[in-house]
């Protein structure tokens, strides 16, 4: 079998996606996910002008020599481009290997290690009450794990809310430039207790929570909210702070015993050993869409099971389906997996050009037997949603300093 060409399609059905499309001489095709939040264009320059030429006329079926000539052939390795295009055609390398099987992905990693796979949903609100009501609607749906976002009081909007807009995700279109955000530590500090100590009046602890702070704080202040929150036993907290310097978990880790979370930004198993060989966190997060596809998931989760660590992929609106469709088949197999981020299936446009080969049912993802990765992708629809230059937010403090968004 032989690889004859390689497809890039990049769509907007309501966010920016890039497919990646692997055609073979004996017609079977595999389909892998190849998109980056706001810098989308730049992966498709690497796949089309630097990969594609390579991969022309070799066997779709050695998945890992093809993985290891992009990673170690290039000479430059990891960064988020680099991974992000070698995951979507490590992605679309094993659709093809199970089509040709005639098994899912999940069946050639090992085999399933569960039946269904436990997620866990997104509340954001303007305030407590509103986030409360938007848990009460996702226990209402079956939900019993879900992260709590709130607006903080004084500031006009923060990671997962913004002032006015009711079901604000970070949205991105129609943004010529990077909009901007007020963030202030102290402020969020003072307030966030309050929120978990109303819901666990409210429903004590018969619904797991989990909060995310997007990296806005040093590893002593950290510390501190992990101490704060204590009370309210979080599944986890998640990117309490960046993790460039692997070391600032150990700060944390030794100030709290709330569970710690962090990996969606980390491209390879490089941005986590310390993390998890010193036992620092609780859960990975990192996405196969982001950090070289199947292959170096399996690898990463192996490591991180030697080390009590347990797997959590980031699940957000900005992964495609069939990254979704990716984490589903690991989430399966893997032995060590903890939670899966998940915030539904979609509107109706996205839906119009990709088919998810799971569906959801008491607050889990039961994924079918579809060989392969199982996701349609109808590139007819896709021509309807055409590529929008977009972007995520920045922060600044109230003195305009650049701050992490
Ligand atoms: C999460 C995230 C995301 C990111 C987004 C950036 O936990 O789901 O933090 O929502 O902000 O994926 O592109
Ligand atoms: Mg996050």
């Amino acid at each position: 079998m032989k690889i004859v060409d390689i497809k890039i399609f990049v769509s907007n059905p309501g966010r920016n996606f890039v497919t990646v499309k692997i055609e073979t001489d004996e017609g079977v095709f595999g389909l892998g996910d190849a998109t980056l939040n706001g810098r989308e264009l730049a992966v498709v320059a690497y796949l089309e002008e630097h990969i594609k030429p390579c991969l022309i006329g070799r066997d779709p079926h050695k998945i890992e020599d093809i993985w290891q000539y992009l990673y170690k052939g290039c000479y430059w390795r990891r960064g988020p481009i680099t991974m992000t295009a070698i995951a979507g055609i490590d992605m679309a390398l094993w659709d093809i290997k199970g089509k040709v099987a005639g098994l899912p992905v999940y069946d050639l990693l090992g085999g399933k290690s569960r039946e269904k796979i436990r997620v866990y949903g997104h509340a954001n609100g303007q305030d407590i009450d509103d986030t409360l009501h938007h848990l009460d609607h996702l226990i209402s749906e079956g939900y019993n794990a879900v992260r709590l976002q709130c607006a903080i009081p004084g500031l006009e909007g923060t990671y997962g809310t913004l002032a006015g807009k009711k079901d604000y995700f970070e949205l991105q279109s129609d943004r010529p430039l990077p909009p901007e955000q007020l963030w202030d530590t102290k402020a969020y500090l003072d307030f966030v207790p309050e929120l978990f100590k109303k819901a666990r009046e409210k429903y004590g602890n018969s619904v797991d929570l989990l909060h995310d702070t997007h990296s806005r704080l040093t590893p002593i202040e950290a510390a501190r909210l992990g101490k704060m929150l204590e009370p309210y036993n979080l599944l986890f907290l998640e990117d309490s702070v960046t993790a460039e310097n692997q070391t600032g978990y150990k700060y944390v880790r030794e100030h709290t015993t709330t569970p710690l979370a962090v990996g969606e930004i980390f491209n390879s198993i490089w941005d986590a050993k310390e993390l998890i060989e010193n036992q620092y966190i609780d859960y990975l997060r990192t996405a196969a869409t982001h950090a070289g596809g199947i292959t170096p998931m399996r690898r990463m989760a192996d490591f991180a099971s030697l080390y009590h660590v347990r797997t959590a992929p980031h699940g957000p609106p900005d992964i495609s389906p069939i990254g979704h469709a990716a984490h589903a088949h690991l989430n399966s197999w893997t032995p060590n997996f903890g939670i899966q981020e998940f915030i539904g299936f979609g509107g109706e446009a996205l839906n119009s050009v990709f088919k998810y080969p799971m569906t959801f049912e008491h607050g889990h993802l039961i994924v079918n037997d579809t060989p392969g990765l199982g996701v349609e992708f109808d590139e007819k629809a896709a021509e309807q949603y055409p590529y929008k230059r977009s972007y995520l937010p920045v922060s600044r403090l109230k003195d305009g300093t650049l701050w992490n968004w």
